[in-house]
């Protein structure tokens, strides 16, 4: 009987202790490399589970991989909500790449620098590597358009970025 209620007592110790190393390890994670890879298709990415929230640490190395399975012309780059917003919005989004480019009153542009892949042709994989090197919640997203219509992140193909401190 003592033995017994022993053992049980030693398992629960056993699994406290585990538990706070893990989190202590979690915590205590050393800034490293991280990277993604996602399917891009009409219109999102991995759409058969909607896009995926991307979390990494900050002053880590993100290496983001976007494989297009889809029959059109995809991208992503990592970009500020404000950004995305202005995208979603139809007024601008009707316009294209060229609306956006005029809303923002420059070129779109990457939030961290190298956060953009090249545009990647059906069938063709593209990956971007960057510095995650502020925290923030950010987005990241297709902006090319169709050939005279809207942007792909108006169609919903975009996701969540979050750099945690
Ligand atoms: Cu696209």
């Amino acid at each position: 009987m003592v033995s017994r209620r022993f053992v049980v007592l030693f398992m629960v110790l056993a699994m406290v202790l585990l538990a706070v190393a893990g989190a202590y390890n979690m915590l205590n994670r050393p800034a490293g490399e991280v990277s993604f890879t996602l399917t891009a298709e009409e219109f999102g990415y991995n759409q058969s589970n909607g896009a995926p929230t991307l979390r990494v640490k900050v002053g880590e190395k993100v290496t983001i991989t976007i494989v297009n399975n889809g029959a059109e012309t995809h991208e992503t780059m990592v970009v500020t909500k404000e950004t995305l917003a202005l995208a979603l919005d139809p007024t601008v989004a009707y316009g294209g790449e060229e609306g956006l480019d005029k809303a923002l009153g420059h070129h779109i542009e990457p939030v961290f620098q190298g956060a953009a892949t090249d545009e990647a042709e059906p069938g063709e994989t593209s990956s971007m590597t960057f510095m995650a090197n502020q925290p923030g919640n950010y987005v990241y997203g297709c902006f090319t358009d169709e050939p005279g219509i809207i942007l792909h992140a108006f169609r919903g193909m975009w996701g969540e970025f979050r750099v945690e401190s």
